[in-house]
């Protein structure tokens, strides 16, 4: 058997760390079946976006095979920024105060009620409110009001798949949820920051919409504290206020729901709150992002990139108003 020593390997086998990772991806996302149709020219390509932006590759996502999402995944927030970077005001208002400051907050044991306009109405414990459903990996653009933006591989399953377990009546139109209070652990909620408790809510269609996620994970790991655990809604094509944390009621109406930064500031957010950038906010523009990690701003897509998917369900409204 012959064995070569590092430095008789010719220089063309040697391949740098950048192009292995990348491969090493490529690889593994070929083997999960998911990229087999690509292009021609797909590998140059890949190999050439690994070295460029200011972005690590995400090792946490390898391995992860994603249901919806797969071409973003060379875009993934790196899992530091997503879990260190967060609005989630019951903890503080600045961006590391959610990590810094909830390693009080329990979550379990943890009940979710559901109630209102409701055939299924009943307080589960969150094993039992989770155990009937499948849960799946999809990566979604996520852009907050504040004009910045990530991609973030969230873990959950179809909010329809709840909203048709409770079975709503005939006569709700809405889905309503509520966060946890707890100010004893939640240091945020001891100012009166926000009126407490943290509430969202969306038409019972938007709900229905296959893309509505009700969220247990991100990076194929349960949510951590920060980023809303142990269950969240995600609703891409809306600005990121929507899509409250900590939920622990969810409640059918007939009536519009209270959404808690419409109530707060009525004329600078709304309850539709979709991501549009030919609206601006009153203080500043939504035409362009900045994808933490990047240097330069990006254009806003409409309804964040997911318009072929969402935009049906408000033709006829007008756009130019938020709520
Ligand atoms: N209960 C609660 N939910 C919340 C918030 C909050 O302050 N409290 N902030 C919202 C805002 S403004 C954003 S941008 C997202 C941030 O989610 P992330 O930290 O997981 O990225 O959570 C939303 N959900
Ligand atoms: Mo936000």
């Amino acid at each position: 058997m012959l064995i070569r020593k590092p430095n008789d390997i010719p220089s063309s086998e040697i391949t740098p760390e950048g192009i292995y990772l990348d491969r090493r991806r490529f690889l593994k996302r070929a083997a999960a079946g998911a990229i087999l149709a690509a292009s021609p020219g797909f590998l140059a390509a890949g190999c050439e976006a690994a070295g460029q932006g200011g972005t690590t590759p995400s090792p946490e996502a390898d391995g992860l095979a994603f249901q919806m999402g797969e071409e973003l995944r060379d875009e993934l927030t790196p899992y530091e920024d997503v879990t260190g970077y967060n609005n989630f005001y019951e903890f503080g208002r600045d961006k590391g105060d959610p990590a810094r400051n909830s390693g009080n907050f329990q979550i379990r044991p943890w009940t979710v009620e559901i109630g209102g306009l409701c055939h299924n109405p009943g307080v589960l414990d969150l094993d039992e409110f989770l155990r009937p459903h499948e849960l799946e990996d999809r990566i979604y653009r996520f852009r907050c009001v504040e004009a910045w933006s990530m991609v973030i591989p969230w873990r959950g399953f179809p909010l329809a798949r709840l909203v048709e377990r409770a079975d709503p009546l005939g006569s709700a139109r809405y889905i309503a949820f509520t966060t946890v209070y707890r100010p004893e652990e939640m240091p945020g909620q001891r100012q009166p920051i926000l009126d407490w408790p943290y509430r969202e809510g969306l038409r019972l269609d938007e709900a229905m919409h296959p893309l509505s996620l009700m969220t247990t994970g991100v990076y194929g790991r349960d949510l951590p504290v920060q980023n809303g655990a142990p269950l969240r809604l995600m609703v891409p094509w809306k600005y990121g206020f929507k899509n409250i944390k900590s939920i622990v009621k969810i409640e059918f109406t007939e009536e519009m729901p209270v959404s808690t930064w419409a109530h707060d500031k009525p004329h600078e957010y709304g309850f539709y709150a979709n991501v549009n950038p030919e609206v601006d906010h009153p203080r500043w523009s939504q035409a362009r992002e900045r994808r933490i990690g990047e240097i330069r701003r990006r254009p806003t897509l409409m309804f964040n990139g997911y318009a072929d998917q969402v935009a049906s369900l408000y033709s006829g409204m007008d756009l130019t108003r938020y709520y």
